[in-house]
């Protein structure tokens, strides 16, 4: 696989593994880790082995700690509205990442590294995992869909004191909350996070971008609609040469071959 200079990708059989590797400055999300992220997300998005990605941090110690608040500090205001600051996370990671992916998240998940986690289809954590939003700390509020996504994953009342006041939870706080599917001890969780890729990896292709797509569905419309597109897409798989084998399989009490078609 390519070699970037801030984070590092490789394949383990039909999981590509992205590590955040500044792990000197906790992983700071960067210009340059977003350039280097997009093209490994894009990377595994056109590669056909690649069926499920897991993205983590390197070291003890963070997942990711945030925007590069370094970077961020002198910067104009033109600057960010000129760039569009931000949006480019939500456009290649959410909207043009169709396959689906994990976040494993050790240490610290700060600002635009709980943001980043939270564009995750869903987020393991490490027992020593600490979730927050301290931007208010920095005289600003979060600017890669912290208001919006923390919100929609904890309810109103978790996500405005955590946005208010700036605090951390951990890991614990933060399953209890729905914001994390499973913690796992820190030692087991890169271990956890590739089996249940590969696990994932090995399901029935188009079955999995349907499933996928259709949970996302229900953050962005109404019941009715999101119901009707569920069934359209039930519809739809039950024309598949995969949906026959996998119901062969079954009942021959054997293994299913999936094909993707
Ligand atoms: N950006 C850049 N560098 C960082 C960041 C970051 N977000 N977080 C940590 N670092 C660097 C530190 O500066 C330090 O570098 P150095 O050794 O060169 O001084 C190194 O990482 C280690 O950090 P600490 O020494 O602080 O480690 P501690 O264990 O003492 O503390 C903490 C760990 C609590 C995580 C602490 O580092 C911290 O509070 N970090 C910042 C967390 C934060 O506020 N994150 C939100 C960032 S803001 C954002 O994501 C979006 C909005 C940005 C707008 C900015 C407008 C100016």
């Amino acid at each position: 696989m390519a070699e970037y200079e801030t984070i590092t990708a490789e394949r383990r059989g039909a999981v590509t593994l992205v590590t955040l590797n500044r792990p000197k400055a906790l992983n700071a999300l960067s210009s340059k880790v977003l350039e280097d992220l997009i093209a490994a997300f894009a990377a595994f998005e056109a590669d056909d082995t690649q069926r499920c990605a897991v993205v983590t941090g390197s070291g003890e110690k963070a997942f990711a700690a945030g925007a590069d608040i370094k970077e961020m500090a002198e910067k104009p205001m033109a600057d960010f509205y000129a760039e569009d600051m931000f949006s480019r996370w939500t456009s290649h990671f959410v909207k043009a990442t169709r396959k689906p992916w994990i976040a494993a998240v050790n240490g610290f998940a700060l600002g635009g590294g709980c943001e980043l986690a939270m564009m995750a289809d869903f987020v393991l954590a490490a027992d020593n995992a600490k979730f927050g939003q301290p931007e208010i700390t920095l005289g600003v509020v979060p600017g890669m869909g912290g208001t919006q996504r923390l919100t929609r994953a904890v309810g109103k009342a978790k996500a405005m004191e955590l946005i208010l006041t700036g605090r951390m939870m951990d890991a614990e706080e933060a399953e209890r909350a729905g914001l994390v599917a499973r913690v796992v001890p820190a030692a087991d969780l890169l271990d956890e996070a590739l089996k249940v890729a590969a696990k994932i990896a090995a399901m029935p292709p188009l079955a999995t971008l349907a499933a996928k797509e259709l949970v996302n569905a229900a953050f962005e419309t109404t019941l009715d609609q999101g119901i009707l597109l569920e069934r359209r897409e039930f519809h739809f798989l039950a024309g598949t040469e995969d949906k026959a084998e996998g119901m062969s399989a079954f009942i021959e009490k054997r293994a299913p071959e999936w094909k993707g078609r």
